[in-house]
């Protein structure tokens, strides 16, 4: 039968069927298989023997922390205290769309800044919801359940940016840590927390609230430039137009005619920049 894993200890791996959890093993085909089940995989167990017989085709993979078949992805942003920064939320939107996650982005903290400085941000935030993304602030809590409900969903964004207390809004049960500077993972060091799939009312969220960014493998140039999925509705004469040093690029215009935000622009050239076909 078919469940999905929700916790992983040592060697067990927690499956749930139905509303049943069931402890397994991974044994037999499997060792031939090289695929070690993650959190979050799809899995075909044997019940009476506990045990993983096969690991279903993944939707997707991240590496840090090690889950898979994510649906969506929380970016949880901040006006202030660190300040709204649209190049990480480029990146963690482009991270997003080539893995298949839907992005919702959660503005934080707008209580720290006035409503002056808030229409500085409207446009910003008015572009981001007319190219087809979800926003939310963070105090619409009842709003966000209606959106978590479903999903199995992981909380990324900047250090401090307010993660971890709307996950303690979201389930106060958690507990978790609030204004710690939590474990940077980037840093080589190792959590010996184990990751589990929390779930509530239909809500399943990943507890790794620590971590600031994702880690996927790698990309290509064209997949960052087709995750910029405006930049579509200005198709260029070359199709494969890199909408960079090219001559008569429709994109380029779009910008000169404010129709695409310049940040996107200028964020999607820095990523090209740095790109060495690695991961970030
Ligand atoms: N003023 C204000 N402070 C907030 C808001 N949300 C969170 N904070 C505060 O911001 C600080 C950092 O919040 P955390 O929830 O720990 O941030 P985090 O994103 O989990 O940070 P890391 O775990 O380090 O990645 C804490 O002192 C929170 O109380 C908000 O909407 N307004
Ligand atoms: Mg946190
Ligand atoms: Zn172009």
């Amino acid at each position: 039968m078919k469940g999905q894993v929700v916790k992983v200890i040592s060697d067990k791996f927690f499956v749930k069927v139905d509303d049943e959890i069931i402890p397994c093993k991974e044994r037999g085909k499997l060792r031939n298989l090289k695929t070690l089940p993650l959190v979050g995989d799809f899995v075909m167990i044997d019940k009476e023997k506990a045990v993983i017989e096969e690991v279903l085709e993944r939707r997707n993979m991240l590496i840090r922390p090690n889950v898979s078949n994510i649906t969506m992805g929380f970016i949880v942003t901040s006006f202030k205290k660190p300040d709204f920064s649209t190049n990480l939320l480029d990146k963690l939107l482009v991270e997003m769309e080539i893995n298949k996650i839907k992005p919702v982005i959660c503005l934080t903290k707008r209580d720290l800044i006035s409503d002056k400085e808030y229409l500085d941000y409207k446009e910003i935030i008015e572009y981001y919801k007319r190219i087809g993304y979800v926003v939310v602030e963070n105090t619409e809590i009842s709003k966000i359940k209606k959106i978590l409900e479903g999903e199995l969903t992981v909380f990324t964004g900047q250090t401090g940016a307010g993660k971890s207390t709307l996950l303690n809004k979201l389930f106060p049960e958690l507990n978790l840590k609030v204004g710690e500077v939590s474990m940077a993972l980037g840093r080589g060091k190792h959590t010996t927390r184990h990751i589990e799939i929390i779930e509530k009312d239909n809500i399943r969220v990943l507890d790794t609230p620590g971590f600031s960014a994702l880690s996927f493998l790698e990309y290509t140039k064209e997949e960052v430039r087709d995750a910029f999925k405006e930049f579509q509705e200005y198709p260029c004469i070359y199709k494969d137009c890199m909408h960079d040093k090219e001559a008569e690029c429709k994109v380029k215009k779009a910008v000169e005619d404010n129709k695409i935000l310049k940040s996107r622009y200028e964020n999607y050239l820095s990523f090209l920049a740095e790109f060495k076909g690695l991961r970030w």
